[in-house]
């Protein structure tokens, strides 16, 4: 019997097989249509990092592979303008499994869109080797093991938060009787108790109790600290010169909220469980000593949940680092509790911009719709008081729910543009498995074509009230009008801001025209005439060599003038 378990952990492409084989066409064909793009740049898997660290604690031996990382990385060294879809498979999975004798594959799954391509990964550890133990986990696994099993393609579906149970699942390989054994655990499931009614998430009570999350194990670690979704817009937001090295972190799991359209609650719960300040500490440093942090992006769902723990946080943060840090709340703080005593704690601690997930601008949407229930007025309270201590503020909203009408819809995006700030992100709502509204969507038949096939970014649901062509259109459409034509630093002629922003945003998609245009209008605001020629030239390039720039352009009004050659904007 073998004591280490060889245990390959793997992180699949974020996107399904579908839009990968589309992405790779586009690339072939030398298209670069911005409005199709999507954010692809990784993040750090976290969940696979904390299993990782758990493993190697009880003494087996850890790889990580993130093909989602490495899909990303080809796309942009070009390896797609010669090769396809399965070469990339062979060159960065299949030749793992030819080189080292793995015992278990785990694959993560934690977005429906990624199913097909989890799929294929399994599928292809099969047929290399019979014997390897197929584990799967995460978000939509957890919710919909029966039906993923009956493909018959995995061994074994740890259900919720997995640290411990993946830990004894692989020691109870290595042993007799597993099936008895996993049988009877609640958050294991196999062939045989798939049917079983008492199976539910694992949820670990004793934060604490963790090991780190083994940062150390991911392979090309600086892509991921340098890289960050959030470096880019931290870059954009804030005046901050300094090189940006940034990591995720978690302080608490779990959400008490029941917003209908969220599923992280049926892997982590709705209890919140916080780590101690004390281990937060200890992890900050260890970030610190090893990789020079100086960036955190607290990913828990709702790291404010106490305002007195949030105040002893920032306390000692900022006794320890003093200005050292950058700090970014990505999925949103729970701006109802923000007052003006922790807004000034959170900016000394290193808070510079505040994301604010707003959701929906229409009453009858947040109380009816979502049961999220923030109170509009509130909000703007909220975000005034932000502004007052010069916190950059950004918020999110959602068009396309279960339930919406075109005209609330058109609520949010009048709400947004009132709202008058820093940036907002207009995302389409995608049913998720697990949330109280995929259930409503399901059981009426509104959602469009396969789960696995679905696109964030694209509507996959058609209801009496909208088809998603129309979502699609009116998401477009609001992202232009907020963030481009009433774009907050233009209107108010903070020229350099807009400099910055627009500059950012071409950093990360280099073709989008209304950000050269945005950019064109912020030089010439500070009469930089040389640049902002230079930017004209830019974007008129840009019209001229894909026609769905020029259409658009033109469709807002931004027109290229023949005979001067620049560009114009007219209000009509
Ligand atoms: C960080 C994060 C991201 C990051 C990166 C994710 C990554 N690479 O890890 C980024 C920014 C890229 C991201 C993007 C998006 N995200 Co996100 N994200 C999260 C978030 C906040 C935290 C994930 C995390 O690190 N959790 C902490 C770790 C410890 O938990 P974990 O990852 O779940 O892992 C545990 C278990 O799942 C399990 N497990 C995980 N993997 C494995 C593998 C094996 C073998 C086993 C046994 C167990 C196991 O054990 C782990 C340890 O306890 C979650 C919300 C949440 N609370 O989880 C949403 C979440 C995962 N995101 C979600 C969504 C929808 C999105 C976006 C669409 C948001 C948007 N509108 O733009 C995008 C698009 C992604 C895409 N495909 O294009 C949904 C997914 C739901 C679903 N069923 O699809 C979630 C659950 C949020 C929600 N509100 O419902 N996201
Ligand atoms: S959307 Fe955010 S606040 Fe709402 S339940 Fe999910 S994690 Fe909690």
């Amino acid at each position: 019997m073998k004591y280490n378990m060889k245990v390959l952990l793997t992180v699949s492409p974020n996107f399904s097989i579908k839009m990968l084989n589309e992405e790779i066409a586009n690339i072939k064909r030398g298209s670069c249509d911005f409005t199709k793009s999507v954010d692809w740049r990784p993040a750090a898997p976290l969940g696979i990092l904390y299993l990782a660290g758990a493993l190697r604690m009880a003494g087996h031996n850890v790889q990580i592979c993130d093909l989602h990382r490495a899909f990303y990385e080809c796309r942009e060294r070009g390896y797609f303008k010669e090769n396809d879809l399965s070469n990339f498979f062979e060159d960065y999975f299949d030749s793992i499994l030819k080189t080292n004798e793995i015992d278990v594959l785990g694959i993560s799954g934690l977005f429906n869109v990624s199913s097909s391509s989890v799929e294929e990964i399994a599928i292809r550890c099969r047929q290399a080797s019979s014997s390897t133990k197929i584990i799967l986990g995460g978000n939509y696994p957890t919710v919909m093991y029966r039906e993923i099993l009956n493909a018959g393609i995995y061994d074994y579906i740890v259900l919720g938060e997995a640290e411990k149970e993946l830990v004894w699942l692989i020691d109870s390989i290595r042993g007799p009787f597993i099936d008895k054994k996993v049988y009877n655990n609640p958050h294991i499931v196999d062939q045989k108790s798939k049917s079983k009614t008492n199976k539910r998430a694992a949820i670990i009570e004793e934060l604490d109790s963790l090991p780190m999350p083994a940062w150390d194990l991911l392979p090309y670690i600086d892509g991921y600290i340098e890289n960050s979704i959030s470096a880019k817009r931290v870059g954009s937001l804030t005046d901050k010169k300094s090189v940006i090295r940034s990591a995720s972190i978690f302080t608490t799991r779990g959400c008490p909220m029941r917003c209908t359209f969220c599923a992280a609650h049926s892997t982590h719960g709705r209890r919140i469980r916080a780590h101690s300040i004390k281990y937060i500490m200890r992890h900050i440093d260890w970030l610190i000593d090893n990789y020079d942090i100086n960036n955190l992006l607290f990913q828990d769902d709702m790291f404010n949940f106490s305002s007195k723990r949030t105040k002893e946080f920032c306390k000692t943060l900022f006794e320890r680092y003093r200005g050292r840090f950058n700090l970014e709340f990505p999925n949103g703080l729970a701006v109802w509790k923000l007052d003006e005593e922790l807004i000034v704690n959170l900016k000394r601690a290193g808070m510079k911009s505040c994301t604010v997930a707003v959701e929906s601008g229409n009453e009858y949407v947040q109380k009816n719709i979502l049961k999220k229930n923030l109170d509009l007025n509130l909000i703007k309270v909220k975000i005034k008081l932000l502004k007052k201590h010069d916190i950059k503020v950004r918020a999110f909203y959602i068009v396309g729910f279960v339930g919406e009408t075109i005209k609330m819809i058109n609520d949010t995006v009048d709400f947004a543009v009132d709202l008058n700030i820093d940036w907002s992100e207009v995302k389409i709502f995608t049913p998720l498995v697990g949330s109280e509204m995929h259930e409503i969507a399901r059981k009426n038949g509104y959602i469009v074509g396969d789960m696995s096939e679905h696109v964030y970014g694209r509507s996959s649901v058609r209801t009496p009230d909208f088809n998603p062509e129309q979502v699609k259109d009116i998401q477009y459409d609001a992202n232009i009008r907020i963030n481009f034509l009433n774009n907050k630093f233009l209107k108010e002629k903070k020229y350099e801001e807009a400099e910055r922003t627009f500059r950012g945003l071409l950093r990360n998609f280099p073709n989008h025209p209304f950000a050269q245009w945005g950019l064109w209008r912020a030089l010439e605001g500070q009469g930089k005439t040389k640049e902002a020629n230079e930017a004209i030239e830019e974007l008129c390039k840009l019209a001229d060599e894909s026609k769905d720039s020029r259409i658009l352009l033109e469709k807002y009004h931004i027109g290229l003038s023949p005979t001067s050659g620049k560009a114009y904007y007219t209000n009509d």
